[in-house]
């Protein structure tokens, strides 16, 4: 872990550090034959194997590619002669990659609409992120916008009263825009800071699913022009590349400023992280590590970078 000493030097990093490690632990194990390449001087037909290696990572082809090349590059612009050397190049075009999240001022009124096919872990990751504000002190509404899947409703009114939040829901089949404009006013009236509205992962085709939020995305602008501020897609890393065709659909439609990625702690490869910045440049939030209310951490490309590549590299 010689490459990432830093995690491991404050308490806070390093609890932070060990998380990623342990939920990762199985995609580092998956990560073998990379991590078996990173030897001096270069193996044989080095890159052709490192973009497998990639690309069964679940890189996708052209991030695989692109990131060969300038390993490459970058191998010839710099000094080196040893495996350590080389590792810490390529751990450099990973860190390159990543695309931060602005840190422009929270607004008052803070609407979060957290979109995603269904089973991806949306309202699962909105009770996470509920507690993590409440406990931040924040004020929190959640809004049960998946009035379509039957008992959507009541599993996040479980999750409202195991974090202590507020909640607001109509009954099953209810029109769900009229549920989040609802919702939003008494938010306002209660004046409450930040609001995570659930929506549902399917409706009776894709077509409807993408008509319904783009109606709800237009209820939630007349309360705030500027509104919802956070549109973030839930992506379940064990879909793989899947996800990223997924993640173009809903980007048409909501606009998306941040991406969060569940159930890293099973069998993800882990990859599909490069992608998205290569592919969509946008954020990656934060990342689910279980299924438990701390299960939950702001996204740390060192920390990912780590537990992603394994201990031993
Ligand atoms: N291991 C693991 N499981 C997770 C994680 N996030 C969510 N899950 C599990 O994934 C399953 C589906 O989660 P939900 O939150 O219901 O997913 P959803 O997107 O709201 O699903 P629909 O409402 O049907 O669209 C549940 O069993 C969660 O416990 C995670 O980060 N890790
Ligand atoms: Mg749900």
């Amino acid at each position: 872990m010689g490459l990432f000493k830093r995690l491991f030097q404050t308490k806070k990093s390093q609890l932070k550090a060990r998380k990623y490690q342990i939920g990762l632990s199985q995609s580092a194990a998956s990560n073998t034959s990379l991590r078996a390449l990173f030897t001096w001087p270069l193996p044989d037909a080095f890159y052709e194997s490192l973009e497998e290696a990639l690309i069964l990572s679940d890189t996708g082809i052209q991030t695989a590619l692109s990131l060969s090349n300038a390993l490459q590059t970058a191998i010839k612009k710099g000094r080196v002669h040893d495996a350590e050397r080389l590792k810490e190049t390529f751990v450099d075009v990973m860190r390159q990659r990543y695309i931060p999240a602005e840190t422009s001022e929270r607004p008052a009124f803070n609407v979060h609409f957290i979109v995603g096919v269904n089973g991806v872990g949306k309202t699962t990751t909105i009770g996470k992120l509920a507690h993590q504000f409440h406990t931040n002190g924040q004020s929190v509404m959640v809004i049960a916008g998946d009035t379509f899947r039957a008992g959507a409703t009541e599993q996040l009114k479980i999750w409202a009263d195991r974090v202590g939040c507020a909640f607001y829901a109509k009954k099953e089949g209810s029109d769900p825009s009229s549920v989040v404009y609802e919702g939003l006013e008494k938010a306002k009236s209660l004046g409450i800071d930040t609001v995570l509205i659930d929506t549902a992962g399917r409706l009776h085709n894709k077509q409807n699913l993408m008509q319904e939020l783009d109606k709800m995305v237009r209820v939630i602008k007349r309360f705030d022009p500027d509104a919802p501020h956070q549109r973030w897609l839930v992506l379940d890393a064990t879909t793989g590349q899947n996800g990223m065709a997924q993640a173009k659909v809903f980007h048409e439609v909501t606009d998306l400023n941040g991406i969060v990625l569940t159930k890293l702690d099973g069998t993800a490869k882990g990859g599909i992280v490069f992608s998205i910045f290569d592919e969509f440049a946008i954020p990656i939030r934060y990342v689910g590590l279980g299924e438990t209310v701390d299960d939950l951490e702001p996204f740390d490309m060192d920390s990912y970078l780590a537990g992603w590549l394994g201990e031993s590299f």
